[in-house]
């Protein structure tokens, strides 16, 4: 477990450090599956998982929607001096991490601190912060999962960030992820992000797509060269998101963003960061982007939440289904688990959701969440048929006319004389509801 690090005020008044207590604990403020040294298929909880928290949610996202403006007022946010208020933030967060007991956080630069129009300024002001989280995380023992640019949010980016087409806005870009790689490097960050949040269009009228998709291809071999001359070893990451906030992104979803690293070269250093309420975004199950990810060898990290099954946009809540984390557990423990990556809550409480206590709840109940489903999985897979039932579907394969197959010996004249001979083949079960029902005995 991290150390508990509490800055000169303390934030998160009347709560401690949270403890796995086990699942006859009636304490809200307990872990009740998420017991970080348990042993599941040769590793701990802790290593599996790799929980981080993410900086934008956890203390910047200030409840406004649309409709109405912030409803959550942090005590960190009360400075009128930038770096001031920066710092507190520093401190509520490692103060947050610390009692959580997670291993891992993820920023964006401008969460930080504040950002300006004015590139030395901005580089100047991360570099502050850059040392003050040094010390932040060599006090706590709290590690960087991975940072990223937010190159979406200034109005300058309406039109794009690499894929703008206007090439002083992608220079701005550049600067930003610059100095983004920077920081994630001087903090001994363990990956990099690219979300395109605004890298797609409105309307084809006014756009010419291949030119920009070259662009960002372009600006993602630049990035990766300079990371890598500043002795950058970890992955990056692309996540995925079909849309939201433009109307067509072009890193759609798992395979079309798989499609793109194969045709611009960037297998070899790129995987993809997958999110829950992105994949039910592009109409796929998490488990259909994970599984994706994994037969093509590039599945890095996740993106933990889940959206709202009465609308369609990204709301980003947190985790609480069990069916739904323990088919996911299922793909990435087959896939031997995630390529360098961790679990990301990149999800925020409700705007309505105003006492301290509720952001402890929120991340309890996700690890707990995945900590549960992950012990299920792997029960499932050591104990249960469920392997054997998938193997046996495919068992024509393995042997006689059907290896031949797969080995491309035979024609397709070959096949039609083996259907002549063998007649109709016999009915043959799919089996899905016992299968589902497999899930259930195991949760
Ligand atoms: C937004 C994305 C974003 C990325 C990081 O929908 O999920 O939060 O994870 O830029
Ligand atoms: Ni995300
Ligand atoms: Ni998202």
């Amino acid at each position: 477990m991290s150390k508990l690090i509490i800055g000169e005020k303390e934030y998160f008044k009347g709560i401690g450090q949270i403890n796995y207590e086990g699942s006859e604990s009636d304490n809200p403020l307990a872990y009740r599956w998420y017991d970080e040294n348990r042993v599941v298929a040769g590793k701990t909880l802790k290593d599996h998982l790799r929980f981080a928290v993410a900086y934008w949610h956890s203390f910047n996202a200030n409840g406004s929607d649309p409709f109405g403006g912030p409803t959550l007022f942090f005590p960190w946010n009360e400075s009128t001096d930038v770096i001031t208020r920066a710092r507190a933030k520093a401190d509520a967060a490692f103060e947050f991490i610390s009692k959580i007991g997670f291993p891992f956080y993820c920023f964006h630069d401008i969460d930080l601190v504040d950002y300006g129009d004015q590139v030395a300024e901005n580089e100047k002001r991360l570099a502050t912060l850059v040392d003050y989280l040094k010390e932040k995380q060599q006090a706590s023992g709290i590690k960087l999962l991975w940072g990223t640019a937010n190159v979406f949010s200034h109005p300058r980016y309406m039109n794009g960030a690499a894929t703008n087409p206007d090439f002083q806005v992608l220079a701005h870009a550049g600067a930003q992820i610059k100095a983004a790689l920077d920081a994630t490097i001087a903090l001994g960050g363990e990956n990099y992000v690219f979300w395109g949040g605004r890298e797609g269009y409105s309307t084809l009228l006014n756009t010419l797509m291949k030119r920009e998709q070259e662009h960002l291809a372009k600006m993602l071999h630049l990035a990766k060269d300079y990371a890598r001359s500043q002795g950058f070893n970890g992955t990056f990451f692309i996540e995925p998101k079909p849309c939201e906030p433009t109307k067509h992104q072009y890193d759609y979803d798992a395979a079309t963003v798989l499609g793109f690293m194969r045709h611009y070269d960037l297998l070899d250093d790129f995987k993809l960061n997958l999110e829950v309420n992105h994949a039910t975004l592009a109409g796929h199950t998490f488990q259909h982007e994970l599984q994706v990810a994994a037969d093509a060898g590039v599945l890095g990290s996740i993106d933990a939440n889940r959206g709202d099954y009465q609308n369609g946009w990204d709301t980003d809540q947190f985790p609480n289904n069990l069916n739904d984390v323990t088919e996911a557990m299922l793909i990435i423990l087959e896939a031997g688990g995630l390529g360098g990556g961790g679990t990301n809550f990149d999800a925020k409480i409700r705007r309505n959701s105003t006492d301290q206590a509720d952001l402890f709840y929120a991340h309890i109940g996700g690890a707990d969440t995945f900590a549960r489903a992950l012990i299920a999985a792997d029960n499932i897979l050591q104990s249960s048929d469920y392997k054997k039932i998938r193997a046996n579907r495919y068992a024509s394969y393995d042997q006689g006319k059907g290896k031949e197959f797969e080995e491309g010996k035979l024609t397709l004249t070959d096949l039609r004389n083996i259907a002549e001979a063998s007649g109709e083949p016999a009915t043959i079960s799919g089996k899905q509801e016992y299968l589902e029902n497999l899930i259930n005995r195991y949760i």
